[in-house]
């Protein structure tokens, strides 16, 4: 009887009085604890009627309880399905009729507003809040602290993480309990983390690097979090000398850096600091080392396929570069007409292939065709090069998306929502530089002749469709698009003409 995911990651650590999560309130939960609350959340899941290829969907806030929900699937077999919880309840409904969840959970502060949806699937509806309160708290509370681990194949599913696509559709990204261990064991390898690590957590986890990326690799080490509840500078500048690790987006840096209290001394005790999710400027790499001393590990990965590269451990960390392939990851870069590889430092589309990529798209099999080759090699949507030291470099996109401090935004499903407001002829949505988020999204309108258009109302008309961080934070009428002589909307002449629309004046 086998479970890759639950053993590597969980079942390892039992009867371990170890420290796991220390938490904001300065209590420690251990290891042992930890799984002994998975255990009764399991049965209560089990209860609820959940079996092994179920999907469970949460909208949870980050908490201790929250990632014992992702032990129990692992425990029980069930397919985890962590959604964003900016997402509206317009965005809910796709995510949970797409999937086919078999029990929502979510907090008590929405679940009025997700019944309806939940009910009009045939999903089960319970809540966890931020506290660890909630319905499915209480029928955990006096169940079992042990459960009998369900045996599961290395390739049997372990979590489906929506990632919404160039045609506005979101697609669940079927990801294997051999996916999740094969890349956490390699990246505890690579960057180093052992049982005394102490990593501290404010990133969300309900997105690959929170969740598979920082917690998983804790994990499989066997060492701690300092579990924040989100960025909060002061909470972050606070925990620094209790920790050895951080990862974060680009953001977390940027906002560290304009903060006088980031020194030297305070840092003195970490070992290592990982960048991911976004482009790390070099100039941010750069200033972070004058300040700190420590230069910024940046890797590269993506939801279909975890990380394929990192800069190394020992070795030059090269800024504006996301450093080598990890062990076992295969990436050519190849010319996006004929697929063929292209000269070595030649531009081209980045792909990969190896035991971190993805089962394909949820009842999708023509998407998951387009974009993950017969070969095993997937097209990452990313344009790079590797030089001849074998550094990647990531030079732009050949899908047009926008991300903003960290969260994919794809700009078709706010055009949709876009196009449809009164008086709207058009729209495009492009992404321009933002000194805090990297890339924030603006909306360009163009008027239906005759007609006006009210910016105010279409904002607040987007309120209940999207979630806050998609929204444009700037929205402009023009009076026509730039177009090629093809008749294609030129968005990169929009983004010349709107770059310094957050420059500081
Ligand atoms: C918050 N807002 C945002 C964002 N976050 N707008 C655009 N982009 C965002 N990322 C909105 C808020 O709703 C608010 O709107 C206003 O911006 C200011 O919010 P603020 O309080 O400053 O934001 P925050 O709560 O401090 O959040 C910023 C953040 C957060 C800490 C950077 O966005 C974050 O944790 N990002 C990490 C995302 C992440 O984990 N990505 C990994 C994906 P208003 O005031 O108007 O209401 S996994 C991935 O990409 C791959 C696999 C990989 O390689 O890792
Ligand atoms: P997601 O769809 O949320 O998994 O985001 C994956 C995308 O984030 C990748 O395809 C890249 O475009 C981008 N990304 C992740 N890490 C980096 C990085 N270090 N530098 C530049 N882009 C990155």
């Amino acid at each position: 009887m086998a479970n890759l995911l639950y053993d590597a990651l969980f079942g390892c650590h039992a009867g371990q009085d170890t420290p796991f999560l220390h938490l904001p309130d300065g209590r420690t939960l251990s290891h042992d604890a930890f799984l002994r609350m998975a255990a009764r959340y399991a049965h209560a899941m089990t209860a609820e009627g959940l079996a092994p290829g179920d999907r469970l969907a949460a909208q949870i806030d980050k908490s201790p309880q929250a990632l014992a929900i992702y032990a129990a699937c692992a425990q029980i077999g069930v397919v985890f399905l962590p959604l964003n919880t900016g997402y509206t309840t317009a965005e809910l409904d796709y995510f949970i009729g797409n999937s086919g969840a078999k029990l929502v959970l979510s907090s008590d502060r929405v679940s009025d507003a997700l019944a309806p949806v939940a009910a009009a699937y045939g999903a089960a509806l319970r809540t966890l809040n931020a506290d660890g309160t909630g319905s499915l708290t209480d029928l955990a509370r006096d169940l079992p602290e042990v459960f009998d681990t369900v045996s599961r194949a290395p390739d049997d599913l372990a979590a489906f993480l929506y990632t919404s696509g160039t045609t506005g559709r979101s697609k669940g990204a079927m990801l294997t309990q051999a996916n999740l261990v094969s890349n956490a064991q390699t990246l505890a390898e690579c960057w180093r983390f052992t049982s005394g690590d102490v990593l501290l957590h404010a990133l969300p986890i309900f997105h690959t690097h929170g969740l598979f990326v920082a917690s998983n690799v804790t994990l499989v080490a066997g060492g701690s979090m300092i579990f924040l509840p989100g960025f909060n500078i002061d909470q972050v500048i606070a925990a620094i000398p209790r920790a050895t690790t951080m990862m974060g987006v680009p953001t977390f840096y940027t906002r560290l850096l304009e903060d006088d209290r980031l020194t030297a001394d305070l840092t003195a005790h970490m070992r290592l600091f990982v960048s991911g999710s976004a482009p790390l400027l070099a100039e941010t790499h750069e200033q972070f080392e004058t300040r700190t001393g420590h230069r910024i590990l940046e890797r590269y990965g993506m939801t279909e396929t975890n990380m394929n590269t990192s800069n190394p451990y020992d070795g030059e960390r090269r800024g504006g570069t996301v450093g080598f392939l990890l062990p076992g990851v295969e990436l050519k870069i190849t010319d996006p007409a004929t697929g063929d590889t292209v000269e070595t430092g030649e531009i081209g589309q980045i792909e990969v292939r190896g035991p971190n990529v993805f089962k394909g798209y949820w009842q999708m099999p023509e998407k998951t065709a387009e974009e993950l080759r017969a070969d095993g090699f997937f097209i990452t949507g990313d344009l790079g090069r590797i030089d001849e030291d074998g550094y990647v470099t990531i030079v732009g996109r050949n899908k047009d998306l926008i991300i903003s401090g960290g969260y994919n935004i794809y700009p078709k499903e706010i055009e949709l929502i876009l196009d449809d407001q009164p008086g709207v002829l058009e729209s495009a949505v492009i992404g321009v530089p933002h000194p805090d988020f990297g890339e924030a999204v603006v909306g360009l309108l163009v008027a239906r002749p005759g007609e006006t258009v009210s910016t105010d109302a279409i904002m607040a008309a987007l309120g209940d469709q999207l979630a806050r961080f998609k929204q444009p934070k700037r929205l402009f009428v023009v009076t026509e698009f730039p177009r090629n002589t093809m008749g294609k909307l030129q968005k990169n002449i929009l983004r010349e003409q709107f770059a310094g629309t957050f420059s500081p004046s």
